[in-house]
């Protein structure tokens, strides 16, 4: 049988050269366990007689004491092994150089935004604000668009789910349009009384913003941006809108080379309607017609159902794609740029 002496030794020996703390406590097990040697020992006192059970049990519990105090200090020196490992690990380097913070700027398409409602605010439009879940009446309905249109098919809109007070279906608005006829309908309301017997102040008014359509292609995203704009009163023209337009698109593209023409076309809102097209004077693109917007003298229909008299009141309005006016003053050729959200395509467009 070993020496008492030489268990202290194996044991400390041991458990020095346990790595971790589960092969620390299998060898705390083989001396302090139900048959660790230690514990077998004390068993083994019941064969003494009482004055050398007293004499051998004092010492195998000093013995047992000095395991122990062997067994906590591994354990605390394993203990902090671990804690040093994960300090270490987690450690930040203060000396590092901070990331810096890069700016960043306006999206393009956003840019035109700004400036196409600048340029119309300094000439007296108002600018348009409206939901982009509208409901039948404001999207179809009120602007003439027959019931049977395509554009009312669920392969045409993205339709949401409920309905409005009406019971009537709820859609991600395909044009700007349902803003104009808020906005008119609103202006009509408050000048009730000017819009029937007296003088009501003049409808102009510009809404740009995000639209809807099941549309993905090279050329088409199922969101782009639109401006619209809308002029009534009782004395505008096609000429009005003509000057004001061709003014906004000199002021935009930055140059007075610039040549616009009128091609009759079809739109449920407007009759007369005309799609517009411009020729730069010079540059890359000179010379070449580009459709740049569609066009019209408001349907008397739709003038009725925001509230005005079409034997009295006389409306014009445009609509234009944001994207299309951002891609020809950029020289930008592919749509899909807009909304891949490269930065190197971004960063192009510095603040
Ligand atoms: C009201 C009455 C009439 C707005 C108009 C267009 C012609 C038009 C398209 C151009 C390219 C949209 O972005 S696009 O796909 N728009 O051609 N929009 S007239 O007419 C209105 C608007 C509001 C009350």
């Amino acid at each position: 049988m070993v020496s008492l002496d030489q268990v202290v030794e194996d044991a400390k020996r041991d458990f020095d050269g346990a790595a971790d703390s589960a092969a620390l406590e299998d060898a705390k097990a083989r001396y302090l366990g139900k048959s660790g040697i230690l514990t077998e020992r004390l068993k083994s006192l019941g064969a003494l007689d009482p004055e050398a059970r007293k004499a051998a049990g004092a010492e195998i519990n000093q013995v047992k004491s000095a395991v122990e105090a062997a067994l906590n200090a591994r354990r605390q020196a394993l203990a902090d092994a671990v804690l040093q490992t994960r300090l270490s690990a987690e450690a930040i380097d203060v000396t590092m150089p901070g990331r810096g913070q890069d700016s960043g700027s306006l999206h393009p398409v956003m840019r035109t935004w700004e400036r196409v409602e600048q340029i119309f605010r300094s000439v007296g439009f108002d600018v348009a604000d409206g939901p982009e879940i509208e409901n039948d009446w404001f999207n179809f309905t009120a602007l003439n668009s027959p019931e049977n249109h395509p554009a009312r098919s669920m392969q045409d809109t993205f339709y949401v789910e409920g309905v409005d007070e009406q019971n009537k279906p709820l859609l991600l608005r395909t044009h700007t349009s349902p803003m104009q006829v808020r906005y008119a309908s609103a202006h009509v309301a408050k000048y009730a009384k000017d819009a029937k017997d007296g003088v009501m102040p003049p409808i102009k008014v510009i809404a740009p913003g995000r639209t809807y359509r099941v549309d993905s292609d090279a050329t088409h995203s199922p969101m782009f941006n639109q401006v619209e704009g809308l002029w009534i009163a009782e004395n505008v023209s096609f000429a009005d809108l003509k000057g004001v337009y061709t003014d906004f698109l000199k002021t935009f593209f930055e140059t007075d080379a610039i040549d616009v023409r009128f091609r009759p076309s079809y739109f449920p809102f407007t009759e007369p309607s005309a799609e517009i097209d411009m020729a730069f004077g010079s540059g890359k693109l000179a010379g070449r017609w580009l459709e740049i917007s569609g066009a019209g003298q408001v349907h008397p229909t739709v003038l009725r159902n925001m509230g005005l008299d079409p034997e009295r009141y006389i409306g014009f309005a445009f609509g234009s794609g944001l994207e299309r006016l951002t891609m020809l003053r950029y020289g930008i050729d592919d749509l899909r740029l807009f909304f891949e959200n490269d930065i190197r395509f971004l960063s192009q467009f510095p603040a």
